[in-house]
């Protein structure tokens, strides 16, 4: 089967993009033409052809995936979104681009506009997200059937998503699992913000892919029958695909195409009218001619058998698991377990436990690890491997590719069916920052596995002990941080995360923490371990026991009460939980640095602003003076005494 659109059809369809793209950026005096122009060939030929979508219901669980993962592109989207009938997306949308409480801001935000797959600007992002999808099609497709899920995922990038260095981690890894159903573009126009690419690359993009097990295409990105017949090969590929558009940014520009200069800014009036009359656009600004509309109109819904069909075939059993509930009720028994054990375990010890417990009887959640499996405790007897071989397990080895492993969950949050989880020490937070703040952004249920969390891993040293990350982790919005005291908290710390609908990061001990909660029973946001006192102890993590054996030192030597209070989740805390803070001196006590929220409720701080340093644990503390002696000289000094 040919293309079906002749050059007339096919320009009249593509230019449709470039004008609303064009009046759009001139109209909000901002934004990004250049690539909407130059890529309207390129998804002209997608979405009228291929992409399966059904814009009466954008979120119909079989559709195609497509990410724009250079997010700077967004007229492109909000056009496509608008021509093809998404029924948020009007025109007067369109002219409110970039405004306030607009569906079209200045990148793609997930959650907020229909038909938008992830929220991408943030370059490479995009591409990690699309990778996390395609395995998550795969996944479901093995277990449930061609007739639930059987779809792919289209993403466009551009020379920025490939030269950051997450974009190979995604390659490497979508490669050697052999993503056959991942098709990417490259929109390769020579051009980035600086000037030409030259500047600051010289890879062979082509040779890249392929050495990570890619089958690539390299096509004229304005010749409609080569984009077709691309994308019509990469569809029998048994590898995922790259294909590389060569494209002038700017297309259709007689002054600006091929430079920079329309790569982020309006391209001013009379270079408009310039540009249109090139393309033989004659139409008003935010009008597109009632042929060109219908056509469009007509593409978007020409999946609507395919919809129907869906909705009437897709297994009971896939849409039962798509509603399902997690199933906590293993973890009641195991509370009463631990309440009567005891248990002196390190944190990260505690929630393999608890993975022990949910995973038989929680098929959707998916775990992981980037190459910590066996020190983040995240890989429970019985869990499978996904490999190429084994589709059907629950178990990704990321690799040592932090960023990479951020960004893939998200992409398994955002697919839908799935709930991932994966493990690194708390230190490498900092190598998937920008994946874990678009968790947050976009509200995603993802849980980090984030053990080692203190100089209480000890002889590793500083390079590996986190000092700053917990305030900073705790300072991005929407997330929460997770910093449980012993067993039981650990275990209602994971419940607490998988109920909330948005990220949390479990920042777990590497060291045995005592068990400390013989008398707290309903899980609660704050326990007080310790009440009546002159002064409050307030802690997380590895250092609630030490305010516990502070607290008693000081009523042995000194005779003064000590109240104790465990807060594994400053996010949680209601007004009613602060009430139980306390109207007594605060002395927060945490092996961080300190975080906003102790200064922001007037707490006094006990902690760390250095680096730490290699020693056992044990000296660790002694060194930085984090000792129940330390901690009660302290709260001497604060009382006056
Ligand atoms: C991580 C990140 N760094 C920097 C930017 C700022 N930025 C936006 S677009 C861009 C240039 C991208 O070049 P390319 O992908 O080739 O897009 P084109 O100019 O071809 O549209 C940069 C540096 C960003 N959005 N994300
Ligand atoms: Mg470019």
């Amino acid at each position: 089967m040919p293309y079906s659109l002749d050059k007339t059809h096919h320009s009249l369809l593509s230019n449709c993009i470039r004008s609303l793209s064009m009046d759009a950026v001139e109209l909000a005096n901002s934004g990004h033409p250049g690539m909407p122009m130059g890529m309207a060939d390129v998804a002209t030929v997608l979405f009228t052809h291929f992409l399966k979508f059904y814009p009466k219901d954008p979120d119909f669980p079989d559709r195609d995936r497509f990410i724009l993962s250079g997010g700077h592109g967004s007229m492109l989207l909000y056009s496509l979104l608008y021509l093809t009938g998404y029924k948020d997306m009007t025109i007067d949308e369109l002219k409110s681009f970039r405004k306030l409480h607009s569906k079209t801001p200045g990148h793609p935000e997930y959650g907020h506009t229909k038909g938008v797959e992830a929220t991408t600007g943030p370059l490479g992002q995009g591409l990690g997200n699309a990778v996390g999808m395609a395995l998550s099609e795969e996944l479901l497709r093995k277990r449930f059937g061609q007739d639930a899920q059987n779809h792919r995922t289209y993403v466009f990038v551009g020379d920025g998503c490939l030269m950051e260095g997450l974009s190979e981690e995604a390659i490497s890894f979508a490669g050697h699992m052999q993503l056959s159903k991942l098709i990417v573009f490259w929109d390769d126009n020579g051009i980035t913000i600086d000037g030409k690419t030259s500047l600051s690359t010289s890879t062979d993009q082509i040779a890249r892919f392929q050495a990570s097990g890619w089958h690539t295409f390299q096509i004229d990105g304005h010749n409609p029958e080569e984009i077709f017949n691309a994308i019509q090969s990469a569809q029998t590929s048994n590898k995922p695909v790259l294909i590389a558009c060569k494209t002038q940014i700017g297309f259709g520009s007689p002054s600006k195409a091929g430079s920079e200069s329309v790569h982020g800014s309006p391209l001013g009036q009379n270079e408009i009218i310039a540009t249109k009359k090139a393309l033989g656009i004659d139409y008003p600004a935010f009008e597109i001619p009632d042929k060109a509309s219908s056509l469009w109109r007509n593409f978007g819904n020409r999946h609507k058998e395919a919809y129907e069909s869906w909705n009437k075939n897709a297994p009971e059993n896939f849409k039962k698991f798509l509603q399902k509930k997690l199933n906590f009720e293993p973890l009641t028994y195991l509370a009463d377990a631990w309440r009567q054990e005891k248990p002196t375990l390190a944190s990260r010890v505690a929630s393999g436990k608890v993975l022990d417990a949910l995973i038989p009887n929680n098929a959707g959640l998916i775990g992981g690890s980037a190459d910590l499996t066996p020190s983040n405790n995240t890989r429970i007897s019985g869990m499978a491997d996904i490999t190429t071989q084994m589709r059907d397990g629950n178990y990704i080895r990321y690799g040592i590719r932090e960023h990479f492993m951020s960004a893939c969950m998200n992409g398994i949050a955002l697919h839908g069916g799935l709930i991932p989880y994966g493990g690194t020490f708390l230190c490498f937070t900092d190598y998937m920052r920008p994946g874990i703040r678009l968790s947050a952004l976009m509200g995603l249920k993802v849980v980090y596995v984030m053990t080692h969390d203190s100089i209480g891993l000890g002889e590793d040293g500083p390079t590996h002990q986190p000092i700053e990350h917990l305030a900073s982790l705790r300072a991005i919005p929407g997330i929460k941080v997770y910093r449980p005291c012993d067993a039981l908290e650990t275990l209602y710390s994971w419940q607490s995360a998988l109920e909330f609908e948005g990220p949390s990061i479990l920042v777990l001990s590497r060291q045995n923490l005592p068990f400390l909660h013989e008398n707290t029973f309903n899980p609660q946001n704050i326990y007080v371990l310790k009440d009546e006192g002159d002064i409050t102890f307030a802690s997380t993590g590895s250092e609630v026991h030490l305010c516990m054996d502070a607290s008693d030192l000081l009523e042995k030597k000194y005779g003064i009460k000590a109240r104790v209070i465990s807060a594994p989740c400053l996010e949680n805390l209601n007004s009613d939980d602060m009430k139980l803070l306390g109207k007594k001196p605060i002395l927060a006590v945490e092996a961080a640095a300190q975080s906003v929220f102790w200064a922001k409720h007037s707490a006094q701080f006990l902690g760390i602003d250095t680096f730490g340093a290699s020693a056992p644990h044990q000296d660790l503390y002694t060194h930085f003076s984090l000792t129940p002696e330390a901690i009660a000289q302290k709260a001497l000094r604060i009382l006056g005494r």
